[in-house]
């Protein structure tokens, strides 16, 4: 195993002969997986709560959110422009779907951060629909990662289905980032259990093809190496699966009782740098 260190966030990563760090990953999925698809109500303070918790395990990530589709690629690419110029060695996660993989920034972004050789690596989640519309709808080719050989940029499509193969791509591109070798693109082939939103009918699609990525779901797979390789028994599994319940549980609990933030609150976290002379940093 070995581990990457972004500033004060560390990643383990994987090899299939790795039973903690599997059971990590296992962890780490069922829990995400259950704050996103059993909590789906977007309510402001039901989202403090989820980044309360994710800040308890990864105190410094900068997130960045919009509502433009693909609003984030060009953000991405700044910011790493940002860690280059004042040399803090940090690297970029910069994540999109495939609904915005066609957005015009992305070959902007591309450009610059090839150009200026910057630490970020590029991901792209294709999970064969944006909103309602596959990916063999909008573009004559579904393979995205070829978007970054006009930039000459390092690219390639990735399992994503499978934790492991993720991780070993991550850790390549990070440290191509870390050495100064600039970008990497990679497309994570995915898929999308639910609908784009609660009012998404899925007419789109056949349940059948939703059945048969289950069987090839992230989390069964991880934990059918760890059975397999019997790095945990079932009631060490067990114990896993509760405490992620027990933390679920207290982060929507959290989120429930706690009152609306003020509106001032919105311009409190955005800007990380504590001397920034506009606007009074207050994290
Ligand atoms: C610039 C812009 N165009 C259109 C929309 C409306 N819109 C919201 S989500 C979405 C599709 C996003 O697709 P994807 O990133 O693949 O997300 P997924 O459906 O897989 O969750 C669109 C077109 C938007 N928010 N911003
Ligand atoms: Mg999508």
């Amino acid at each position: 195993m070995s581990q990457i260190s972004l500033d004060n966030v560390t990643f383990r990563v994987a090899s299939v002969d790795d039973a903690q760090a599997l059971l990590d990953i296992y962890a780490y999925y069922v829990n995400e997986t259950a704050i996103t698809f059993e909590y789906n109500v977007p309510r402001v303070e039901e989202f403090q709560g989820r980044i309360r918790h994710t800040l308890q395990r990864f105190p410094y990530i900068v997130a960045e959110l919009n509502g433009i589709v693909g609003g984030q690629i060009p953000v991405g690419a700044g910011l790493a422009f940002a860690d280059k110029y004042f040399n803090t060695g940090g690297v970029t996660m910069t994540y999109f779907g495939d609904g915005a993989a066609r957005q015009g920034s992305v070959h902007e972004a591309f450009n610059m951060a090839m150009l200026w050789k910057l630490p970020v690596v590029f991901i792209v989640e294709n999970n064969g629909y944006a909103m309602g519309t596959s990916v063999e709808r909008t573009a004559n080719h579904t393979d995205i990662w070829k978007l970054g050989l006009g930039y000459e940029m390092p690219c390639g499509p990735v399992d994503g289905m499978n934790p492991v193969k993720v991780a070993e791509a991550m850790t390549e591109a990070i440290e191509r980032a870390r050495r100064g070798d600039g970008p990497t693109f990679l497309e994570m082939k995915t898929y999308r259990y639910r609908g784009h939103s609660m009012s998404d009918a899925q007419l789109y699609r056949s349940k059948e093809e939703v059945e048969e990525y289950k069987k090839i779901d992230p989390i069964t797979q991880v934990l059918d190496v760890i059975k397999d390789q019997k790095y945990a028994t079932d009631d060490e599994i067990e114990v896993i699966e509760q405490r992620v319940k027990d933390l679920v549980e207290e982060c929507a609990k959290f989120a429930e009782e706690s009152p609306y933030p003020e509106i001032q609150q919105l311009y409190d976290v955005v800007y990380e740098q504590e001397d920034y002379p506009f606007l009074p940093h207050k994290l």
